[in-house]
């Protein structure tokens, strides 16, 4: 996708976290559907210079000539791939937001009918690592879009160019020495190892090194095949990281919940407590009855004790080794809560800081779009574009330009 919404956000959501997998690229980070030219390798002396000197580096690392040539054969400086990288623009996005980028009614149903044919490969992952298959179908769902946007960037070329490039060059010579033992080891071939602008690949965005660490063959055809269409061993490598960073089998994340009138807290991830304290305090499943006791957990409540809020046991810090942001394990949870036959939230999120609700800000994009301000799809979540239609519009009433909404903006458009 070509830098969509989508995608900024999770880089916002990732936001300076070190994720361990799909870093700043990130999720669904895929490319745009067809490659501009930004994307073709172009000359750059000092960048094949910088390749010359890494070849030895990388040779006595243990990769062969005959690896290394056909590594690179094709390859090179991709310009598009340092444009993606400086303009990242780390934003914060509320998890009302998150959840409306990641995990709308569409992108649900969506996941319905793309896990719908992969239930079985998904039950027999859950059966040989305990990782929950809808909490593997929901990480697919946020990170690629159940596999509709493995990213087409080729994986050398984008390592190669940021490892040249230095900010982070550490980081990516070695993405890019682990991208050169896949081509040895010929579980893909170099023209088919593709991902996204920042050398995140596969069903679920594996870094290289990750993949090196975590990927399986689970299909048995002697090869670890995260890039084919068949997504087995993308979501199979995905249960075998989580199981690998403490995954305790059988026991759930976490579920929706509801806090009493009142209800004080304490909330947020550092504040642990036993189900016993919670069930004192007053706590319920949002969908009726008493905590289900799974050891310790805590609570997430960004809107307050009367919008929604989750108990989060240890299997959602698990997810968060994925990526750090407590809004993408939101977004995971509740996918897979929604995959799992799961209803949508109980509860709504109130007004925000600008004194509208979801459906208030889907209403002014859209009445911002048939006014001639153009905001893109109305999804309630205010980006760049929302922002320059309110400001334009602003201009032309002759009014203060913010860019900020209000709901006497909203009553003006109305
Ligand atoms: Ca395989």
């Amino acid at each position: 996708m070509a830098i969509s919404r989508r995608t900024a956000l999770i880089l916002a959501a990732a936001g300076a976290a070190q994720a361990c997998m799909p870093i700043p690229g990130g999720p669904g980070a895929g490319a745009p559907d067809a490659l501009g030219p930004e994307f073709r390798p172009q000359a750059n002396a000092d960048y094949d210079a910088w390749v010359a000197a890494f070849r030895t580096r990388a040779l006595d690392a243990g990769i062969t000539a005959d690896s290394f040539a056909r590594g690179f054969e094709g390859q090179g400086f991709l310009p598009g791939v340092i444009e993606r990288d400086r303009n990242q623009t780390e934003f914060r996005r509320t998890t009302e937001d998150y959840l409306a980028l990641v995990a709308s009614d569409e992108d649900v149903s969506l996941g319905r009918s793309r896990t719908a044919p992969v239930r079985g490969t998904l039950a027999d992952i859950e059966a040989a690592t305990g990782v929950s298959g809808d909490v593997l179908a929901a990480i697919w769902g946020v990170e690629t879009r159940f596999g509709t946007r493995l990213g087409q960037i080729p994986v050398i070329s984008a390592t190669s160019t940021l490892a040249w490039e230095g900010r982070r060059g550490r980081f990516f010579e070695a993405q890019l020495l682990a991208a050169l033992r896949i081509v040895q080891t010929r579980d893909t071939t170099p023209d088919r190892m593709t991902g996204s602008w920042a050398g995140a690949m596969g069903h679920t965005q594996l870094m290289p090194t990750v993949y090196q660490e975590y990927a399986v063959d689970f299909r048995g055809d002697g090869r670890r095949d995260i890039w084919s269409d068949d997504p087995t061993d993308g979501l199979a490598s995905t249960a075998n990281y989580l199981v690998r960073h403490g995954w305790q089998g059988g026991r759930p994340w976490g579920f929706e919940v509801h806090l009493p009138e009142g209800f004080t807290g304490p909330t947020g991830r550092d504040n642990r407590r036993s189900v016993g304290e919670w069930r004192a305090a007053g706590v319920r499943l949002a969908s009726g009855g008493a905590l289900p006791d799974h050891g310790p957990a805590a609570i997430h409540a960004p809107g307050g004790a009367r919008g929604p809020a989750w108990f989060l046991y240890r299997n959602f810090d698990v997810i968060l080794r994925y990526n750090p942001s407590t809004n993408y394990g939101i977004g995971i949870g509740y996918m897979a809560t929604r995959l799992g036959g799961g209803g949508p939230l109980s509860r709504s999120f109130g007004p925000d800081e600008t004194g509208l609700t979801q459906d208030q800000r889907r209403e002014l994009q859209r009445r911002l779009t048939a006014a001639g301000y153009d905001t893109g799809t109305p999804d309630g979540v205010f980006g760049r574009r929302t922002e320059a239609a309110i400001r334009d519009f602003q201009r032309a009433r002759g009014l203060p330009v913010t860019g900020v909404a209000s709901p006497d903006l909203l009553a003006m458009l109305r």
